[in-house]
């Protein structure tokens, strides 16, 4: 496509889909026609994709998800069409500044971390690697909050994404699909002696289905995001309309259009909110009508659904899809019982994403009872089948049947989500080598007694195209310049680069990508939150949701203790390495403690960054609002990246590996992915500090007391000292009490434990820095070494492991 056509089409749209011209455009008239042109070029794709996969009835992986954190779409539609240039070009040539369009675009932010992110990088990958594929979830109207910071503490804005419309979504309002819920089942035998259910719902909303294109890379091939809208049923408006009463009928209405309405905020702190089983059925009740109908719904088609598709189940959120298949073969299509659960069995396999007792998901039984009696029933009998066979397996041992039962009796009767994913998939998996041991030997560890078999592990990635490619421009061409551009579709490619390590004028140039990447980060921090760093600190990166486990407090204590000394005069501050401390972070907005934490470090932020007596060599930045956009321009300028969890609870992260391929060193514990990072970007490239998985069980067993640490560690005094001093809050010393009294008392993430060997390993790493050309080897060697984390191997292990779904390129 020439730069005319592109212009010309440009136009068009402009006109016939906006009615307006270039003189009267608004932005956002001009970024959706600029989208709509680019989008214009991927669908004849899309369209051929769709009808190759359909002729080979080829398997399908059908990924189930609550939350894909997509990110900006225009680049990497741009980058998938091999338009960059060309729009670029078109742009300037009508007068247009091209950056200046692309940033109307607000991110589609439907996830809340690292779970939703995934999401988006394997749906990219999966395109990429051309496997049939489609992933299923809910196009909520509301994503992650915005945050913004009022006196320094977190305030929540509604996040209004579709506001303008969104350029990218293809709305199919008669495809909907009817989702039932409530209302109560009778039962009845069958001439053959069978139990026969009937469910007799008491209210339904629609499934209105939007289609994103999710185009690969390098390849023709186009999969499909399908996102659910909700809507309220006429049937169900006409019932009460007709009943004369209106008002009744549109309040019916609002109450149905609310399932998709918002994205829970909570992240690992399940809230056992109706309106969220509502979501989880509402997407997954859809989705799989949506699969099936596709399959056919004839015995013999229903017959061959493992050959035709698999279900990947993330997180529990999706799990009471396996009761929904359930009741789809059994109640509506007339299969057996043991045949429908060996179908149902075959189809499905269940990723965890988390250690936190308390991020496991349960449902009282009540609820789901309330919301889905016939599921209630399906699972109680999932259940008794199971106890049966676990008691002809394991006679005599009632304490493992109740350890194992689908249901827990005690504080509440509810539903354990992971049981039900466990004992009705084939395939379990973690997302980390670390974190799928912990879940074998502990989590689940009466389950992989029972089916060893059954687990596997499958180490996350991310997507080099938006991570390194789009993310990081010079480093990219450096890296085409030096092994040529097939890694960006073969990352393990980047292992070339090894020897240049040892290239003395390749480093320099490495440094040069660095720094520059630093000087366009400092700009945008500028222009975007008013915030001044100088690009030459260290950028010392802590980006993540703000939880205890990853230790946001640590990293703070640090920060609080080199304050105490200077103020000391413990040492001279002119002697410190230029440093600054970037946060960004958001706390679901009712978990207390993490939002305490975030004021805290604005506290610390403001009072450090404004002491002459620091030379402005120690500075904390903490821009409002972290999200995927900013994380594209904050990763490549990253000198250190700070994933400092306690060992054994984060299950893997994402983040340390993007920060790792651009040629940031990490600072980690043995925790999750980094174990993996470390071992192959070599223990000399990586600060390793803190307690290992054993040596925390171990210490937490004999009785861990934090205030020990307190008491013999006169630096970590100094800084705890210092807060409760009220010197972070002009004076008042009660303003950040709990998080002080929490740590000295309590401490459940090993936080003093672990201090001493945190602040040993960040001397190490500032010696390490004085060496700048011994830094970028390191740093090179990191990028050269990381190729396995790429979301594309992934994937591949996926299918070798778990899905069998072979590649359907086009022709
Ligand atoms: C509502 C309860 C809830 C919500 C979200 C419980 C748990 C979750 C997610 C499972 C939390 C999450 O995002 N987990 C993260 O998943 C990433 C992708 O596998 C991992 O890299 C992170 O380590 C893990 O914390």
């Amino acid at each position: 496509m020439t730069v005319e056509t592109f212009s010309s089409d440009f136009i068009a749209r402009l006109r016939h889909s906006r009615g307006v011209d270039l003189e009267t455009a608004s932005q956002n008239d001009l970024y959706s026609a600029l989208a709509w042109t680019v989008r214009k070029n991927l669908i004849d794709r899309w369209l051929e994709t769709k009808k190759t996969q359909a002729a080979q009835k080829a398997k399908v992986v059908a990924y189930l998800s609550a939350e894909y954190l997509l990110g900006a779409q225009l680049n990497n539609m741009l980058l998938a069409s091999g338009l960059e240039q060309t729009a670029r070009d078109a742009m300037a040539s009508l007068g247009l500044d091209f950056d200046k369009l692309a940033s109307v675009e607000v991110e589609p932010g439907l996830g809340n971390g690292g779970l939703g992110r995934l999401a988006a990088c394997f749906v990219d990958s999966l395109a990429t690697l051309d496997i049939p594929a489609i992933g299923y979830g809910i196009r909520y109207q509301h994503g992650i909050f915005r945050q913004t910071f009022v006196d320094g503490r977190q305030a929540e804005q509604p996040d209004n994404w579709l506001e303008l419309g969104s350029p990218w979504e293809l709305p199919h309002p008669e495809a909907s699909v009817t989702v039932r819920f409530g209302g109560s089942v009778a039962h009845a035998t069958s001439a053959t002696g069978e139990d026969v259910a009937t469910w007799t719902p008491s209210w339904e909303v629609e499934a209105v289905p939007y289609n994103y294109l999710v185009p690969g890379y390098g390849t023709a091939n186009v999969n499909s995001l399908r996102l659910w809208s909700a809507r309220a049923t006429q049937s169900f408006d006409l019932q009460i309309f007709n009943s004369g009463d209106y008002e009744a009928a549109v309040r019916a209405q609002t109450f149905a259009e609310n399932i998709s309405q918002v994205l829970y905020p909570e992240d690992s702190t399940p809230q056992g909110k109706e309106l969220r089983l509502q979501q989880q059925y509402f997407f997954v009740a859809a989705s799989l009508r949506d699969m099936i109908e596709q399959v056919g719904t004839s015995l013999d088609a229903l017959r061959t659904l493992p050959e035709r598709v698999v279900f990947q189940l993330n997180d529990t959120h999706p799990v009471i899809a396996i009761p929904e298949l359930m009741r789809l073969l059994v109640d509506e299509y007339s299969v057996a019982w043991d045949e429908a659960w060996d179908i149902t069995r075959s189809v499905f396999n269940y990723t965890c994403h988390t250690l936190l007792p308390e991020a496991l998901e349960v449902w009282p039984v009540e609820l789901l009872g309330r919301l889905l009696p016939r599921h209630m029933e399906i699972i109680f009998r999932i259940n008794d089948d199971f106890i049966a066979e676990l008691r002809e397996q394991r006679p005599h041992d009632e304490l493992l049947v109740r350890r194992m039962s689908i249901i827990q009796e005690q504080p509440l009767r509810a539903v354990r989500m992971a049981h039900l994913a466990t004992i009705g998939s084939t395939k379990v998996n973690g997302v980390a080598a670390l974190h799928s041991e912990l879940l074998k030997d502990k989590v689940l560890v009466d389950f992989s007694n029972l089916w060893p078999g059954k687990f596997t592990n499958v180490t996350n990635g991310v997507t080099p195209r938006r991570f390194v490619k789009l993310a990081n421009p010079g480093l990219s061409s450096l890296i085409d310049e030096a092994i040529g551009t097939g890694w960006v579709k073969d990352l393990s490619e980047l292992r070339q680069l090894e020897p240049l390590a040892e290239d003395a004028e390749f480093r320099a140039r490495f440094r040069d990508v660095k720094y520059a990447n630093k000087v366009r980060f400092a700009k945008v921090l500028q222009e975007r939150d008013g915030i001044e760093v100088s690009p030459d600190a260290i950028f010392d990166v802590m980006v993540k949701r703000l939880h205890e486990y990853k230790r946001q407090m640590l990293k703070l204590l640090h920060v609080v203790s080199l304050y105490d000394r200077v103020l000391k005069g413990d040492f001279d501050p002119t002697t410190l390495t230029k440093r600054v401390v970037l946060f960004g972070a958001k706390a679901a907005p009712g978990y207390l403690m993490a939002k305490e934490i975030i004021a805290l470090i604005n506290a610390v932020g403001k009072t450090i960054n404004s002491d002459p007596r620091l030379d402005g060599r120690l500075r904390i930045a903490f821009p409002a609002n972290y999200n995927v956009t900013l994380a594209e321009k904050l990763i490549p300028a990253a000198d250190v990246s700070e994933q400092i969890s306690l060992a054994g609870k984060e299950a893997s992260g994402t983040g340390n590996m993007k920060f790792a391929l651009n040629g940031a060193l990490t600072i980690g514990t043995l925790d999750g992915a980094n174990v993996e990072i470390r071992e192959l970007v070599g223990e000399d490239n990586f600060f390793l500090f803190g307690l290992t998985e054993p040596e925390v069980e171990q210490l937490q067993s004999a009785g861990y007391q934090s205030a020990k640490y307190y008491e013999s560690n006169p630096a970590l005094r100094g800084a705890i000292d210092l807060i409760a001093s009220g010197a972070f809050s002009n004076g008042d010393r009660s303003a950040f009490e709990r998080v002080v009294s929490d740590l000295l008392w309590h401490d459940r993430f090993l936080v003093l434990a672990d201090f001493e060997s945190y602040i040993e390993a960040q001397s190490t790493l500032e010696s390490a820095y004085a060496d700048q050309d011994a830094w970028s080897r390191a740093a090179v060697l990191n990028v050269a070494r990381s190729g396995f984390f790429s979301s594309d191997r992934s994937i591949r292990d996926y299918l070798d492991r778990i899905w069998h779904a072979p590649a359907v390129p086009l022709r």
